[in-house]
């Protein structure tokens, strides 16, 4: 049915053309709702998957000459669709309108030529965008720095869907003038209004756009290496400045915290009791940004300890850290995740993860959150003595951190070995006036952990709950870090 209603129509009447166009793409499931995870972490109840169109010829050459038709400007001697979705449109629209296009990849083969731009290209020509969907414009913005390293002139760029979370700005900030076909809340209108959704879900998808508009464009320049240099590095910037280097919705809350409350202490709050863990919780709470458990010791867990924790961790502006090192497949850590007598998807914005098994820990947990805003931390170093984990070790979970940006917060770790300042270096063993337990912790103090080891949080357990007076210790923890940290980044320019 959607192939005869878009061959019916002509983009002559654009309206009526993009109306049609909509529903044509909602009849063959490219909108869909639901509770997706986007690139960002981002939790949405919509996803637009536009690569679907590729199994519908006609409907392809409808959405190409929309595109074209709705180009910020003229005279283009290029086009450069963006692998995957962009590269069919561009390729229709390139030969349609009969100009020669580019190709844009994710990432640069590791063989033969290694270019990350395919196609015939001179300086200075002028390069138009193909895009599918826009939402902190930071994939557009990818393309459009890789195509301007290469001379190319690139300023316009247009995208089929705009999800209005803030792209459109962001991108008119880094002097490119994007344009949509349609915005969500056009495309939400058109879809109540012929029957194909409900009010309850139009009013859904609307609300979670107006409450997600805060986004940042992630630039290759504040994230990458240059030379094996990092250019903007992660200990040389304040947590302030890091808050746009990522649009993961928790990393961005905890730089928020450590900032505003002026705290970069974990307490690693390890009691066997819920009396005992929520008393402390209380009672360090204004001097943490982060409660860190091991909530299978607790001798008497119950539904009561989480309700007190999480209202304790509104009370008090600090973020629930479930410390349960999740190391095995993908299918058992969503169980584990999810089920037990613990549910700590339920109530943990923060997990530890071991890089271990690979990436199926990773998707494994990430299938059990469901709509949840949640992260995880990779234990890519331990603080024990004869701890296994090599340098190879290290690097790799720095590459698995790269690639799943959307889940993964930072590292628990002894050093530093990502200047990346997207991600969180949190460091336990630390400790004032100790240097080991006998079981093979090894300490170090909080100013070794920050300015030697790199660390942005340093987690304290026995330090703090074994103190004869907890709060004075979490206070003197608190401020020795947080000097720490003002002394590293004294001499920043971010
Ligand atoms: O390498 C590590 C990783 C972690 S998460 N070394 C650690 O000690 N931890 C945890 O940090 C450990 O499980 C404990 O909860 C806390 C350190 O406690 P402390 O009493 O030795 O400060």
């Amino acid at each position: 049915m959607a192939e005869t209603q878009v061959q019916q129509m002509g983009v002559g009447d654009p309206t009526g053309a993009i109306q049609q166009c909509i529903l044509s793409l909602h009849n063959i499931g490219v909108v869909k709702f639901g509770r997706f995870t986007l690139k960002s972490g981002m939790q949405s109840p919509v996803y637009f998957d536009l690569r679907l169109i590729v199994s519908y010829p006609k409907l392809m050459e409808t959405v190409s000459e929309l595109m074209w038709a709705a180009r910020p400007g003229t005279d283009y001697d290029l086009v450069c669709g963006v692998a995957y979705t962009g590269l069919p449109i561009a390729t229709v629209i390139s030969t349609k309108q009969n100009v020669p296009m580019l190709i844009r990849r994710k990432e640069t083969k590791g063989y033969g030529t290694k270019k990350l731009v395919e196609g015939s290209y001179q300086g200075n020509q002028k390069c138009l965008m193909i895009e599918d969907v826009i939402v902190s414009g930071s994939s557009v913005y990818e393309s459009v720095e890789t195509l301007r390293d290469l001379k190319l002139d690139v300023k316009d760029a247009v995208v089929f869907l705009d999800r209005e979370q803030g792209g459109t700005a962001n991108l008119k900030a880094m002097d490119i003038n994007i344009v949509s076909v349609v915005t969500m809340t056009e495309m939400m209108s058109i879809l109540l209004k012929h029957g194909c959704i409900d009010q309850v879900t139009h009013d859904s998808v609307l609300e979670f756009v107006s409450s997600h508009r805060d986004t940042s464009i992630v630039t290759k320049e504040k994230t990458s290496c240059k030379n094996g240099i990092q250019v903007m590095d992660r200990k040389n910037c304040s947590f302030e400045s890091r808050i746009t280097t990522t649009n993961h919705p928790l990393t961005r809350k905890l730089f928020e915290i450590m900032a505003n409350k002026k705290t970069n202490l974990c307490v690693a709050a390890d009691v066997t009791t819920t009396e005992e863990l929520v008393s402390l919780a209380d009672k360090v709470g204004p001097h943490i940004c982060l409660l860190k458990t091991h909530i299978d010791i607790l001798t008497n867990f119950s539904q009561d300890t989480i309700d007190k924790l999480r209202d304790l961790a509104a009370k008090h502006n600090f973020l629930l850290f479930e410390d349960r090192k999740f190391g095995d497949i993908g299918s058992t850590v969503a169980n584990q995740y999810s089920g037990g007598a613990y549910k700590i998807v339920e109530w943990a914005d923060l997990v530890t993860v071991h890089g271990l098994p690979g990436d199926g820990v990773i998707k494994g947990l990430v299938s059990a959150i469901n709509g949840r805003t949640r992260g995880c931390v990779l234990v890519s170093q331990m603080s024990s003595s004869g701890a296994l984990t090599s340098e190879e070790y290290v690097e790799n979970c720095s590459k698995m951190a790269e690639n799943h940006t959307y889940f993964v917060v930072g590292f628990v770790s002894q050093s530093s070995k990502s200047g990346d300042p997207r991600f969180i270096l949190f460091t336990p063993g630390v400790r004032l006036g100790k240097t080991g337990d006998g079981l093979g912790q090894q300490y170090v103090t909080p100013r070794s952990a920050i300015l030697e080891r790199g660390a942005d949080i340093i987690i304290v357990g026995r330090g703090i709950t074994q103190a004869s007076d907890p709060v004075a210790a979490a206070k003197e923890y608190r401020e020795e870090a947080f000097d720490a940290y003002q002394e590293r980044i004294k001499h920043s320019t971010h």
